[in-house]
């Protein structure tokens, strides 16, 4: 079954509890917009999304072991051609790093679309240098 074309767009929002003088993870808030496909390709209206994301490009081959976005509560599709938004925290999030997002659809009949388009974010770096120990003092004259 051809996907239908999904557009998708990130924003990467941040905010972080922790003090910038250590490296906590931290946490990140991500929305994801899409236009919605169909039951049928670009007609009628799509069952179920799932939402993965992954620090390495998602493909069918790790979409099984990507990580659910969706855990608590996952949009139901509107009708196809519907603007459709998604925000979630990704809790915990690696400093400085690259983030993949992805979408399959399915139909009532459990029909699955192909992999939509893989976006990536990287979130900000949030790790200081390292503290300086070999810093030496000495009289020069
Ligand atoms: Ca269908």
């Amino acid at each position: 079954m051809k996907l239908t074309t999904i557009l998708l767009t990130v924003i990467l929002l941040f905010y972080i509890s922790c003090s910038v003088l250590d490296s906590e993870p931290m946490n990140v808030d991500i929305r994801l917009t899409w236009t919605a496909p169909g039951d049928s390709n670009n007609t009628g209206t799509a069952t179920t999304y799932v939402i993965k994301y992954n620090t390495v490009m998602i493909t069918e081959a790790n979409w099984d072991s990507s990580i659910d976005a969706c855990a608590v509560v996952c949009p139901n599709p509107n009708i196809a051609e519907t603007a459709e938004e998604f925000i979630f925290t990704i809790l915990e999030a690696e400093s400085d790093t690259d983030y993949y997002f992805a979408i399959k659809t399915a139909d009532e009949k459990d029909n699955w679309s192909g992999l939509s388009n893989i976006p990536m974010v990287t979130t900000g770096d949030i790790t200081p240098p390292n503290w300086i120990d070999d810093l030496v003092a000495e009289i020069v004259n």
